[in-house]
């Protein structure tokens, strides 16, 4: 079985507080740093075990990884970990990953990329608790780290705790490592090692799609590797969201049918381009109207694969209940690639909204003024097989699958040019609409590696 408490506890299954705090860091003087690593935020780091449904947790959670250049600087054997995206850095990624270069990054993540050597998450109830945490460990770390940048995130207050800023119920599916969780149904099952670098399962793909990188080899390679087992890739964006343009969109373009009144056109339109309604609720399952209570049932509300109800085989081309390409479709097709389900491009998600509430002024200009979205971390241990690969070979591919279904009008990108989607109208679902400007910009981010405990004891902080 998994060695839980070796294991940091956003990987498996996520910290979720309603109050995150990413501290993007330098390390200003290595000898000082490994020692504090050691003696200070280690006994900090919270494990898989302490985030576990009833156990016992402390007032803040604590979990820290590492950026190639923080790896480098750490002079660990082999810093690359074999994933030569992670070498890369995510600045390098930037227009394969649909960005319009770096043009709309946070400066810090593109000035000072080789500067940024870690990210330290601190969740908790409130943001005080933070703070406290924070403010004990800047003293007792003093010079040894440097903050180059941060961001609080938090969850969106009253009854749209839950739900991320267009006003969707997030956090929902999610794969299951082997053996650790029972699934839900629904729920994809998939190798431990898609997700832990070292487990079954880690790059053991035999045929990889011509186009993704090879890794230099299979991870960990030699036993002076070895400290490497049971962490993960951390992919973090800072991915920027247009709410009132968004809201715009689905009022200016209510999907007509005579059962609808305008504003649930608007509501189905927003919900075909996502996949599920803002209860959470699946389209597929509840085609023409949100079923609440639907949306709240785990043991329902994932329960569906896109082929025909009765058929155990993949349907391609039906649109009339999803879009081919709705965001949920894009990023995890289910049936659509055959059954048993693909389990090689999975990621764990662990993001958290950033940024206030839409303001009266906002709403009534349709105009974002004040920066809010979401705080985006993907858990995998392959980059470009797990993050990468969504985004690039899914989502920004108008072809994926379905010749001509348009791009994932959530997330898909075309370095900021206009994209275009079929399939949301289900009364027509060949029409096509086109989307001037993105809804979802991205600020950047980097890729890290969230290493083992005991890596951090044995290896990073000697
Ligand atoms: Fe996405 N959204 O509100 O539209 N996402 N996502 N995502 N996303 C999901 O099923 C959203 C982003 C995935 O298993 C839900 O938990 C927004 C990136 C995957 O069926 C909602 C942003 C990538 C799934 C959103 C954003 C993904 C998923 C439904 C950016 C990867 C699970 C809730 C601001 C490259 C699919 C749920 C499945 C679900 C939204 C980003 C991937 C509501 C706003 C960058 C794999």
């Amino acid at each position: 079985g998994l060695n839980l408490t070796d294991i940091q506890g956003d990987i498996l299954i996520g910290m979720k507080k309603n109050k995150e705090f990413f501290l993007f860091f330098g390390i200003s003087n290595v000898k000082t740093f490994k020692a504090k690593l050691r003696s200070t935020i280690l006994p900090l780091v919270t494990p898989t075990p302490e985030v576990l449904p009833g156990a016992t947790q402390p007032n803040t959670l604590l979990n820290i990884a590492f950026s190639f250049p923080g790896l480098v600087a750490l002079n660990v054997t082999d810093p690359t970990i074999g994933d030569v995206s992670f070498t890369g850095g995510q600045e390098q990624a930037a227009s394969n990953l649909g960005d319009p270069g770096t043009t709309n990054w946070v400066p810090q993540f593109v000035n000072d990329a080789n500067s940024i050597h870690g990210v330290i998450l601190l969740a908790s109830d409130t943001v005080d608790n933070v703070n406290a945490t924070l403010n004990s460990l800047q003293s007792e770390l003093g010079d040894c780290i440097t903050e180059i940048y941060s961001l609080q995130a938090a969850a969106r207050p009253g009854a749209e705790q839950g739900h991320e800023h267009f006003g969707f119920l997030d956090g929902i599916s999610n794969p299951a490592v082997v053996g650790f969780q029972t699934p839900l149904p629904g729920q994809a099952v998939v190798p431990t090692g898609q997700i832990l670098v070292g487990e079954p399962g880690d790059q053991n793909i035999t045929v990889r799609p011509s186009w993704a990188k090879v890794a230099f080899y299979p991870h960990p390679s030699t036993d002076s590797e070895q400290w490497v087992k049971d962490g993960s890739f951390l992919v973090f964006r800072q991915l920027k969201q247009l709410v009132p343009e968004f809201n715009k969109f689905l009022t200016d373009n209510p999907i007509r049918e005579p059962a609808l009144t305008p504003q649930q056109g608007s509501d189905l339109l927003g919900a075909r381009m996502i996949g599920r309604w803002k209860s959470g609720a699946p389209v597929f399952l509840s085609p023409f109207f949100d079923n609440a209570t639907l949306g709240n049932d785990t043991q329902l509300n994932n329960d569906f694969t896109y082929a025909v109800p009765g058929t155990n085989n993949s349907n391609t081309t039906d649109q009339s209940k999803c879009p081919v390409s709705a965001h949920i479709r894009k990023t995890r097709p289910r049936a659509d690639l055959g059954l048993p389900e693909n389990t090689t491009h999975h990621i764990v998600r662990g993001g958290i909204p950033y940024g206030p509430e839409v303001t009266a002024a906002e709403a009534s200009s349709n105009t974002t003024e004040i920066e809010r979205g979401l705080a985006f971390v993907a858990y995998q241990s392959d980059i470009s097989l797990g993050f990468e690969f969504l985004q690039e070979a899914w989502a920004n591919n108008p072809n994926f699958r379905v010749p001509n279904t348009g791009y994932d009008p959530i997330i898909g990108a075309d370095e900021g040019a206009q994209r275009f989607v079929t399939g949301l109208d289900p009364t027509n679902t060949s029409r096509s609409f086109t989307l001037a400007t993105d809804f979802v910009v991205s600020r950047g981010g980097q890729y890290f590696f969230s290493p083992s405990l005991s890596a951090i004891a044995n290896t990073l902080s000697v």
